[in-house]
């Protein structure tokens, strides 16, 4: 079986997997770098995430009873084999498994009557790197399972599901990925706004580039990340809670951080936070405020094509996220420096950080030295294993996840 787009050794992998019957669906899933409006969307604040060209890819042959079966070709993941249904059992905290069991388990609760599926999957996104190879994950075999059940799917509806479903691993996330994952438009970034959840296409100007640049440390969110991920979640809420309090029957209490939002300009939030909060939850409360604005900000930047502020609004952002949200490492900083340094109209961590990449925005005609400069004074004195473009390289602004019915 030779079939358009479907990767060679993805459809080898299958047959040796599954057996000869050749599969029936091809499914593209794509990861995203957040361009800004990192650690808000679970306050309930708009983000501007952007899909790219790099995927989790699923071979699916549907199933007549209830087995789910699926084998990567990734080293390290081993196959995983499970029953479709409402109640499913996690595999130990950390296995990849958890990810297709999440969005197994939530649409055998939403939709009567699916049967299982075989799929043979690979990814050409890198793991633990920031850019929602978890979320692609989810939303692949999500398609996966809706596509061999000849189900019909919408972007909204199914990137809402997937969110809430995704919790299963343990990652109380916010739902930007699910969003952008499923939603996205090509040569676009989208401003994804929560409760009701909308996805707003924005034009990437065509000279513009993103360079992403991984730190070569993993932003594990099975392990000390999801922890500290999750407490970020409840000192956000904290510090909501004495703001409420604090404005009394004028800050209308327990309405969250996009009311508050509306009736205050940022820079007067911050200086109520300084008065009655102090230590991380004062930080972390800044940074939330003060990112709002900026996705604002970036969001007009991006329509009026003005790099130059753009760029210096994604600076702003690492920099409160280096020093306000503290997620930030030492390598993000100095892989945020260089890039700075190199040409780039600005750059920061992208994703949940603890970890994982950068990216940097430069226009078309100074993106080769910034990423020079990277390869010389990041990458060459740590020699990566693995061929360099898995480290670094540039992300376009591609479309959502896509199901291909093969002939
Ligand atoms: P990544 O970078 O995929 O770990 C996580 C959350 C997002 C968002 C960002 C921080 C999940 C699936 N993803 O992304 O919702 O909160 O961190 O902005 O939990």
């Amino acid at each position: 079986m030779k079939q358009p787009n479907v990767p060679v050794e993805l459809q080898t992998a299958f047959t040796a997997h599954f057996g000869a019957a050749a599969p029936a669906l091809f499914v593209q899933s794509p990861g995203r770098i957040n361009l800004i409006g990192e650690h808000v969307d679970y306050n309930g604040l708009s983000v501007l995430p952007m899909a790219i060209g790099r995927h989790v890819r699923l071979l699916v042959r549907p199933r007549t009873d209830n087995q789910v079966r699926v084998a990567s070709l990734a080293h390290g993941f081993e196959p995983r084999e499970f029953e479709l249904g409402a109640d499913i059992p996690p595999y130990p905290v950390g296995d990849w498994g958890n990810y297709v069991k999440a969005a197994v388990q939530a649409l055998a609760r939403t939709h009567v009557g699916l049967h299982g599926f075989d799929a043979g999957l690979d990814s050409t996104l890198p793991v633990a790197a920031g850019l929602s190879s978890s979320s692609a994950l989810v939303i692949g075999v999500a398609l996966a399972l809706l596509g061999a059940n000849d189900r019909t799917w919408d972007p909204i509806p199914l990137a809402e599901l997937m969110a809430m479903a995704e919790r299963y691993t343990g990652t109380q996330g916010g739902g930007m990925d699910q969003a952008i994952c499923a939603g996205a438009v090509e040569g676009t970034a989208s401003r994804v706004d929560f409760a009701p959840l909308r996805i707003t296409p924005v034009p990437v100007p065509a000279d513009w580039r993103f360079v992403v640049a991984h730190s070569l440390s993993r932003a594990e969110k099975s392990g000390g990340a999801q922890m500290t991920y999750n407490r970020r979640t409840v000192e956000c809420r904290e510090a909501l809670e004495r703001v409420e309090q604090a404005l009394g029957s004028g800050g209308r209490s327990g309405r969250g951080y996009r009311a508050l939002l509306a009736e205050h300009q940022p820079a007067a939030l911050v200086e109520i936070g300084e008065q009655v909060l102090a230590g991380d939850l004062l930080k972390r409360f800044r940074h939330v405020v003060t990112e709002a604005d900026r996705v604002r900000r970036a969001e007009a930047a991006l329509r009026a094509s003005d790099h130059a502020t753009f760029g210096a609004l994604l600076s702003a952002s690492h920099a409160s996220l280096r020093d306000d949200y503290e997620v930030s490492s030492p390598a993000l900083d100095e892989l945020v420096g260089i890039a700075e340094q190199a040409g780039a109209v600005g750059a920061r961590l992208t994703g949940a950080g603890m970890g994982g990449c950068i990216i940097a925005a430069a226009p078309a005609n100074a993106v080769g030295g910034v990423l020079d400069r990277l390869r010389a004074e990041f990458y060459l004195p740590r020699a990566p294993k693995g061929p360099l473009g898995d480290h670094l390289f540039l992300a376009d602004p591609a479309g959502g996840a896509t199901v291909i019915r093969l002939a």
